[in-house]
């Protein structure tokens, strides 16, 4: 059988770009490797001390786990010392690590932003969890960072994927030209393309939301859960539920399967739950580049003006069939609103 590693096809990608100077293969290459580390430590939680809560709070009040700051630890060790980038953001860190002064890397030209262990409050009860990374390019030459490159949309990506660490580790990502996915062969310590082109189906059959959050949903995403479980065979609904409460494993089911991700404004969340920089925006580009769609139900996530670097917003995200769906319920609170 004739295995393709990721460090082979990033390569062979890299050569339809003449004048790449091998950076943004250096960067991929550092997170392969965070990711492996990670990988390690992930599998073998149950067996060091290393399960269970650090005893601090990260900078959005939320209880670290060990392997959050494990995690948080290695992919900002690692990419700071790569010399790629300008710019480190991690979910972990009230500031992002600005490393564009000339005493650090003025010449990098990545900004990196990222949640080191998405969904990690599951992982003592051995729970995939995931890392989420997207990558844009400094659109200011050299020098000092510019507000113009804080500014740029998720549309602007370079690149972005995330890491599953499951019954099996995949990383996933896209560069805007598809997606492919790499799956981990521990034997030999790399990532092998597993899934080239992923395309998400434009239907699938399950929903997954946190629906304990029902009584604070808006009236269109009531009438949604509604018709996700109404019976018509030829739609094939009712859908299925199926919630892990781990973002990356709940979108990665439903990349392969087909599906629909939904976490809305509730009153706890007015804006919703999750991080626009380093959890939406890197999905919705792998769900576009998958053929899929995301939106706030108001308008595309990949199209939000970022304003703060751990902004949060609501997120609907999967097959574009589902997506659209929702955007029919939606569609009357959005015209109030844009009325008002
Ligand atoms: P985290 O970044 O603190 O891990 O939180 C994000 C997680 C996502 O993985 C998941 O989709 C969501 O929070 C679950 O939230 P809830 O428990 O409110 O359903
Ligand atoms: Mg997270």
């Amino acid at each position: 059988m004739s295995i393709q590693t990721l460090e082979q096809f990033i390569t062979e990608q890299q050569t339809q770009f003449p004048q790449a100077k091998g950076e943004f293969t250096r960067l991929l290459q550092s997170i392969s490797l965070a990711a492996k580390i990670v990988h390690r430590e992930v599998n073998k939680a149950g067996l060091a001390d290393i399960l269970g809560k650090q005893g601090s709070q990260n900078i959005q009040g939320e209880e670290q786990q060990k392997l959050d700051v494990f995690a948080d630890y290695y992919f900002l060790d690692i990419l700071k010392k790569a010399g790629e980038c300008c710019y480190l953001a991690s979910e972990e860190h009230e500031d992002g690590l600005d490393l564009s002064s000339p005493s650090h890397y003025p010449n990098g030209k990545y900004m990196v932003y990222f949640d080191p262990l998405d969904g990690s409050s599951n992982i003592d009860a051995n729970v995939s969890v995931g890392t989420i990374f997207s990558i844009y390019r400094r659109v200011s030459p050299s020098g000092e960072l510019q507000d113009e490159d804080f500014a740029q949309t998720g549309r602007q990506q370079v690149a972005a994927g995330y890491v599953i660490y499951g019954s099996s580790t995949m990383l996933v990502y896209s560069t805007g030209k598809g997606v492919n996915g790499f799956t981990l062969d521990p034997s030999i310590g790399e990532f092998c393309l597993s899934h080239p082109q992923l395309r998400i189906p434009e239907l699938g059959k399950t929903y997954s939301i946190n629906e304990s959050n029902y009584n604070q949903f808006s009236a269109g995403i009531k009438q949604y859960l509604q018709f996700c479980k109404n019976q018509d065979p030829a739609t094939q609904r009712p859908y299925t539920s199926r919630y892990i409460g781990s973002l990356v494993a709940d979108f990665h089911r439903n990349l392969i399967q087909g599906g629909i991700f939904l976490y809305p404004e509730t009153s706890t969340y007015p804006n919703g739950k999750l991080r626009l920089m380093y959890e939406c925006n890197p999905l919705a580009f792998i769900a576009e580049q998958a053929g899929g769609k995301a939106s706030t139900g108001f308008l595309p996530i990949l199209d939000i003006q970022p304003n703060a670097l751990h902004q949060r917003c609501p997120l609907i995200i999967g097959s574009v069939r589902m997506v659209e769906e929702v955007l029919l319920y939606v569609k009357e609170e959005v015209e109030l609103i844009l009325n008002s």
